[in-house]
């Protein structure tokens, strides 16, 4: 994608200027050490970012699986999408599933398309969960590096609730996950036993990120999904499931390969954490569901 390769110019464009001596978020951190910003409502201007994209004629793809009874959630998760995510931009779903005549038709605004992918299904959840990344790393290489720029992969199980924009992407991103934002260290649920590929020792990681949201440039998460697959196709040999599954190798993956942005829990958001101060915005909330009726089918 040529468009990528030179900063776009941009029009006359009439805003309050960002002021040195008056950070616009002095409550939470709105960078890391590595110099990759962290996603607050309020530290960005969407105006200059939507011209630049724009500009850019970015295509964004949102990968999403809904296998077995997950597709249920997929109406409120197309029509929120169309309401809040990259709006004005161009955007491919990718629905992965094995009943496409169960995906709904959702009404699209234009520049946005509907691609069903039919996969199989697997007999463990955890496996239906921990080959997202297999299929996202075939897919990217066979397809999605030929039609987007950037892929968003996330969980179906949720709904847009406000503005999710251009201001996610960057070559590499993940999001907080909202129950461990402000916890120490030693409390985030890596996986602790060494025999795992997912395994972080005590004294590494910088945040604990959720499964259910990252992205980047098609490569990077050709790489992410790739290496993670691998290593879970490892543990599998040796007999060992890491302990959130995908969302361990994705965490180990992230202490070692520095995400160039991180969203802040504004961005996958569970009420269940309730309405700390902090957050300005509920951009994409978890749906409550209930596991026994919904799971293992
Ligand atoms: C079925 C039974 C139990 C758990 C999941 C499923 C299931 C998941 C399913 O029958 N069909 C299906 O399409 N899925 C997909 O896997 C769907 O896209 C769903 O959003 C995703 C993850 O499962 P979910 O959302 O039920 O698990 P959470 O919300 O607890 O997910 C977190 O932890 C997972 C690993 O355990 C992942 O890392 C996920 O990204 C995290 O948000
Ligand atoms: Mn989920």
């Amino acid at each position: 994608f040529l468009e990528d390769l030179l900063q776009v110019k941009l029009p006359r464009m009439i805003y309050t200027k960002p002021q040195i001596l008056k950070p616009s978020r002095s409550d939470v951190l709105t960078m890391t050490p590595w110099f990759a910003p962290i996603v607050w409502e309020g530290t960005y201007n969407s105006e200059i970012l939507n011209e630049q994209f724009r500009r850019r004629n970015v295509t964004v793809g949102l990968t999403v699986f809904a296998i077995k009874k997950y597709v249920v959630f997929l109406k409120k998760f197309l029509e929120t999408a169309e309401m809040y995510f990259m709006v004005g931009h161009r955007v491919n779903y990718y629905i992965f599933t094995d009943r496409p005549e169960e995906v709904p038709k959702v009404a699209l605004k234009e520049g946005r398309n509907v691609v069903v992918l039919q996969v199989q299904n697997y007999p463990r959840w955890q496996e239906i969960s921990m080959r997202r990344m297999e299929l996202i790393s075939n897919f990217s290489q066979q397809r999605f590096i030929n039609e987007v720029s950037y892929l968003v992969c996330v969980d179906v199980d949720m709904r847009f609730n406000d503005q999710v924009g251009v201001e996610i992407l960057s070559n590499l991103f993940g999001t907080l996950h909202p129950g461990f934002y402000a916890a120490e260290r030693q409390s985030f649920t890596y996986e602790r036993r060494p025999a795992s590929q997912a395994y972080v020792p005590s004294d590494e990681g910088d945040f604990y990120y959720a499964g259910g949201f990252f992205g980047g440039t098609v490569m990077e998460v050709y790489m992410l999904t790739k290496k993670c697959h691998e290593a879970m196709m490892v543990d599998k040999a040796n007999g060992i499931e890491a302990i959130w599954h995908d969302e361990s190798h994705l965490n180990k993956y992230f202490v070692y390969y520095k995400p160039t942005k991180i969203l802040s829990p504004e961005y996958l958001w569970d009420d269940n954490m309730g309405r700390p101060e902090i957050l300005k915005k509920r951009r994409f909330l978890a749906l409550p569901k209930n596991h026994a009726a919904i799971r293992n089918k």
